[in-house]
């Protein structure tokens, strides 16, 4: 091989290291639920002007436990609406509240602030 062979080789090889890492990892952005050791999916969100994580995963059939700690006082987050599951939830500002869940399907499922506002989705896989 010459030397304008190898380079189209190596560019080549680092496109497909490209596209397998995009694939794999570049568009992830969702963030799975902790499993524990008690069985329960566990995740601490952080609402601060949205949802930290605003993309949550999890498995179906198994106890969820959602943690939103409010770190604002911006009244648009004050107020938690899970349509699927029922809920509609004060947040208290600088407080952890804990929000227990079960999902018995798949799919994906918007959570907002009482406004329609700041949105999250839970991913049911
Ligand atoms: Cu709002």
């Amino acid at each position: 091989m010459d030397t304008s062979q190898i380079l189209v080789t190596l560019g080549g090889l680092g496109l497909v290291v490209f596209v397998v890492w995009y694939f794999f990892f570049g568009k992830r952005t969702s963030t799975a639920a902790a499993l524990t050791e008690s069985g329960v999916q566990e995740i601490a969100i952080t609402v601060k002007g949205g949802y930290s994580p605003d993309s949550i995963e999890v498995v179906k059939d198994k106890p969820v436990r959602l943690k939103f700690y409010r770190d604002e006082t911006s009244s648009c987050s004050e107020e938690l609406v899970f349509g699927e599951f029922s809920l509609r939830r004060e947040l208290p500002a600088f407080e952890t509240t804990v929000i227990d869940i079960l999902p018995t399907k798949t799919g994906t499922f918007e959570f907002t602030c009482g406004m329609n506002m700041l949105r999250g989705k839970l991913i049911v896989r």
